[in-house]
């Protein structure tokens, strides 16, 4: 499989772009090689520079529920190109998508856009740090909330894929706000409210974490945190950036029955378009600006584009009865099928999955917080990740990213890519 002009377009975005992305998980430094170029997608198909086809499970990251270049969303993101990009000032395409949303997210009465995910979660803080009159928050060693200062520390993601889950240029300040507890810990967290009684702003949690890999709650975990910010006066907030629209059509929060104060949300919200959002109960997303006084504003928050590509993207999900027991099966169909042939090649691992994301991990034991996720063989990984990728399989380049399916996945994509598996692993295995 020729690369070559993914090679040569690295060297030239190298030379004008830092590290040659724009975002750092792109750069396959975890896998190592040379990051492969993409040119065009349709449904589950991704093309590279080479007109080399794969079966993409990263889905830019999770935003793509329905498949590349959806024809709903297409053409809404033509036809409101078509009448202007951006006019700085309300549309009613805002409110529809902000409807879509309050009535699918339990928890969710009033909703702020942003750009980014990480432009929601660091404004979900500010609220809550402005809510509650208080300073400190807690996070989860592994989760990731994005790439503002106040949580880039221990760090998921790409963060922790480049070992700098504390990114140097966080001030010590910043960092002394910020408490971190092994995810599913509920004694730390316990602990962490009463050694800071009157502290504490808000809990920050990907409910369930994506970005250590999939590492699921334990039993009664999120009740727990539920009951503790209640007890304690503080805001609790599910990061649904990943999980929005993605594990059910309520998150987390309606699969689980916990209702959060304050969700984040992005990827699939904009359909693969530039957006995040935060929500939650009206009398906290009231203290905002500019009827609160709790700052919040972004150029191009709300932006006619991002806003039609969701409105398509959550009108499909909300009209698509069977859309997450589709999911779902095919989800288990590939980490069924994938547990198989990791027995058959006598490879340790351990899958974890939940509505249509999923992660492999190569270890032995159980993976139930950061600890745990790090003692996966990130080599191997890496050598099973370009073994895919020469037959035709687009894997997320870490170990500890999720993968995502889509709706234009097929039950053939799925045998397909659990036969390449099999061929790589006996490759790898026999090669070792
Ligand atoms: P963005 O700023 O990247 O839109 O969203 C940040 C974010 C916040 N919260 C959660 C739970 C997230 O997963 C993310 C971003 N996810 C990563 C994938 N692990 C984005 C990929 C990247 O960094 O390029």
């Amino acid at each position: 499989m020729s690369v070559e002009r993914s090679i040569s377009a690295y060297t030239r975005a190298r030379s004008v772009i830092a590290g040659g992305v724009n975002s750092s998980v792109r750069a396959f430094k975890a896998v190592g090689g040379n990051p492969v170029f993409m040119k065009s997608g349709a449904g589950a198909i991704i093309r590279d520079l080479d007109d080399n086809e794969y079966i993409d499970y990263v889905l830019s990251w999770g935003p793509l529920l329905l498949g590349h270049a959806h024809p709903a969303v297409v053409k809404a993101v033509q036809h409101a190109a078509a009448r202007g990009s951006s006019f700085g000032a309300p549309t009613e395409a805002e409110s529809e998508l902000a409807e879509l949303i309050v009535s699918m997210v339990p928890s969710v009465e009033r909703v702020r856009f942003t750009s980014s995910g990480t432009e929601a979660t660091m404004s979900a803080i500010r609220l809550a740090r402005g809510y509650t009159h208080r300073e400190k928050i807690v996070k989860f060693a592994g989760c990731y909330h994005g790439s503002s200062d106040t949580f880039l520390i221990s760090a998921g993601s790409s963060a922790l894929t480049l070992g700098i889950p504390n990114s140097p240029g966080v001030t010590q300040g910043t960092a002394r706000d910020t408490l971190v507890v092994p995810f599913n810990d509920a004694a730390a967290v316990a602990h962490a409210f009463e050694r800071h009684p009157e502290e504490i702003a808000a809990v920050i949690v990907e409910p369930y974490a994506g970005n250590m890999g999939l590492v699921l709650p334990a039993p009664r975990f999120l009740h727990t945190l539920r009951d503790l910010c209640n007890e304690y006066g503080a805001v609790l907030i599910f990061d649904e950036v990943m999980t929005g629209f993605r594990v059910a059509r309520g998150g987390v929060q309606e699969r689980d029955g916990v209702l959060p104060d304050l969700t984040t949300l992005g990827k699939v919200i904009g359909g693969g378009l530039p957006v995040g959002a935060f929500g939650g109960r009206g009398e906290i997303m009231d203290r905002l600006t500019p009827d609160g006084t709790i700052f919040h504003a972004g150029t191009l928050s709300g932006n006619p584009l991002a806003m039609a590509a969701g409105i398509a993207t959550l009108k499909a999900i909300r009209d698509d009865a069977t859309l997450y027991e589709r999911l779902s099966v095919l989800t288990a169909l590939l980490i069924d099928g994938l547990h198989e042939v990791f027995e058959k090649h006598g490879v340790a691992h351990v899958g974890t999955h939940a509505g249509s994301m999923f992660t492999a991990f190569f270890t032995p034991d159980p993976v139930v917080d950061l600890t745990t996720a790090m003692k996966a063989d990130t080599a191997f990984y890496g050598r099973f990740f370009h073994a895919m990728l020469d037959r035709g399989v687009y894997l997320a380049p870490s170990q500890f990213e999720a993968g995502f399916i889509s709706t234009a996945h097929t039950v053939r994509d799925i045998r397909t890519t659990l036969d390449a598996a099999d061929a790589a692993l006996a490759e790898i295995v026999s090669s070792s």
